[in-house]
């Protein structure tokens, strides 16, 4: 199949035009919640292609190795061994206005070492932990800046960290979707994504529920005995 044609199936089966700066990025990122929602845990994969791809390479070996054009295993690993130093650092997430400060950050590259112009794919894999120094209320907003970069465009997030909390309101995502537990969707480049969410109102009135029973049953126990003494 020629480029052309390739090019006419794809626009035929996204009917709505999706503005793909670069179809030689794709990634997906995942966020779910650790001890609570002011601790997130991120896994992503990316894979980059043919230009993209060399580009990437070429830079890591410019600015991680000696410039030679041959992306090697120690250039690789140095380039790796950089996300660990973005611990501490705050990251594009805002819960309740916070800034969110990376706990830990991992990379890890899988690509063939050699020529950096001929390479062909780059994946990489990501995982870190982030958390929100903020008070526990009833209604959140997790905000996330876009970076103006088109490229995010093709990045999918998942954010699955609403087990306990009810999801008011999505902006800044494309082709969303929301179920009770993960928001879906693809960033939209140099727009704000916004989340509104609250804690589960049957959260709530479980508790109350149970001790309004638990006290019926021991009013009802004392009188038990009560009657029988009687
Ligand atoms: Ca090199
Ligand atoms: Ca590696």
């Amino acid at each position: 199949m020629g480029k052309g044609m390739l090019c006419l199936t794809l626009m035929s089966i996204f009917i709505v035009a999706i503005p793909v700066a670069s179809a030689d990025y794709s990634g997906e990122v995942e966020y779910s919640i650790g001890n609570s929602i002011f601790d997130i845990e991120v896994t992503s994969e990316e894979s980059w292609t043919n230009n993209d791809a060399s580009d990437l390479l070429c830079w890591v070996d410019e600015n991680y190795g000696n410039n030679d054009g041959i992306t090697s295993e120690n250039e690789e690993e140095s380039y790796e061994a950089s996300a660990q130093e973005m611990a501490g650092t705050e990251g594009n997430h805002y819960l309740n206005g916070v800034a969110a400060i990376l706990e830990e950050w991992t990379m890890d590259l899988s690509f063939e070492h050699g020529n950096c112009l001929d390479t062909k794919i780059v994946t990489i894999s990501y995982e870190g932990k982030f958390s929100f120094n903020v008070e526990s209320s009833d209604k959140y907003v997790l905000l996330f800046n876009t970076t103006d970069d088109a490229i995010v465009n093709n990045l999918q997030a998942n954010y699955c960290i609403f087990q306990e909390f009810e999801v008011q309101s999505v902006i800044g995502l494309a082709d969303e979707s929301i179920n009770e537990e993960c928001v879906k969707g693809f960033r939209n480049a140099g727009e704000e994504m916004e989340i509104q969410f609250e804690v589960t109102e049957d959260e709530d009135k479980l508790i109350p529920a149970i001790s309004f029973l638990s006290t019926i049953f021991v009013i009802l126990l004392s009188f038990g005995i009560f009657a029988q003494k009687t």
